[in-house]
């Protein structure tokens, strides 16, 4: 693949009708993120690679498979031809992300060859959580690691390492910045990594930046309201249940609530802990 992203001066050009905005993974502090040869090592290994393989970390949650089906459609319409996986067995992708564009593209762990000639893991800070695609990842022949978590144990070849980054989406958008892959397509991969892990944009981590993206990912036309309902607001009846069994039992603790009290403003001044059984959950 050629370098998919701008050099030098802003690009002012526009992507599916939206301005192309600075990059929403730079944060005003913090530890810096991957180097500009960080990402032409990422590019030039991509470009060489026959084989491809993108791998997320087991019980994906939406910026774990978003962004490795985000980078996986980008990568298939520039012409390759990568697989998507997880060591899960059974391999179950959540309800709430079955809506995701790019599931084709997923294939059983034992799809994955035992000695992977790329292979790009997302949103994974530890081995462990490659779970059954873990041997096969240490085998690749190049390991590289996509991800946003400071407690990232330092494993793989090639590391792109932004603890900054509300999400591993922002990433996958830096590397396909500028490329001519089907934004459209991506979208709601990427819209739904970013929302996940910022919680739909209310945690601290989120910065005008991942606003910006996410405006440049509403440009595209995608149903971000769709997207949300799915995410947070669909359950289904047997959670319900559990919900109101949990809620049926919650108790108010003492200390916790001191301590939540005096833990500065906005924080409420009461804790409690609902609680199911694992016989109850298991009956949902
Ligand atoms: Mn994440």
């Amino acid at each position: 693949m050629s370098d998919p992203r701008p050099t030098g001066a802003p690009a002012t050009t526009t992507v599916a009708g939206a301005p192309v905005v600075p990059s929403p993974r730079s944060a005003p502090t913090g530890p810096p993120g991957p180097t500009e040869q960080d990402w032409q090592r990422l590019i030039a290994a991509i470009g060489h690679a026959v084989s491809i393989d993108l791998v997320c970390h087991v019980l994906p949650d939406g910026d774990a498979l978003g962004s490795a089906l985000a980078a996986g459609l980008a990568l298939r319409s520039l012409g390759h031809a990568p697989r998507v996986s997880f060591g899960d067995d059974p391999q179950v992708v959540p309800e709430s992300l079955g809506f995701l564009p790019g599931l084709d593209l997923l294939v059983p762990a034992r799809a994955v060859p035992e000695r992977p000639e790329l292979m790009i893991t997302f949103d994974v800070a530890d081995p462990q959580r490659l779970g059954l695609l873990r041997t096969k990842a240490e085998a690749a022949r190049l390991l590289a690691v996509l991800d946003h978590h400071a407690s990232s144990t330092g494993f793989g070849g090639l590391r792109l390492i932004d603890p900054a980054a509300p999400a591993t989406a922002v990433l996958v958008d830096e590397l396909l910045r500028g490329s001519a892959c089907r934004w459209t397509a991506t979208s709601p991969c990427l819209y739904t990594g970013v929302a996940t892990d910022t919680g739909s944009f209310r945690y601290a981590a989120t910065t005008p930046a991942t606003h910006e993206l996410a405006a440049r990912l509403l440009a595209t036309g995608l149903r971000h309201d769709l997207i949300s309902r799915r995410l947070w607001d669909t359950q289904s009846f047997g959670y319900l249940k559990v919900l109101a069994a949990a809620l049926e039992r919650a108790e108010l603790d003492p200390a916790a609530a001191a301590a939540s009290a005096s833990s500065g403003p906005g924080c409420p001044a009461r804790t409690c802990w609902p609680t199911a059984s694992r016989r109850r959950r298991s009956r949902a």
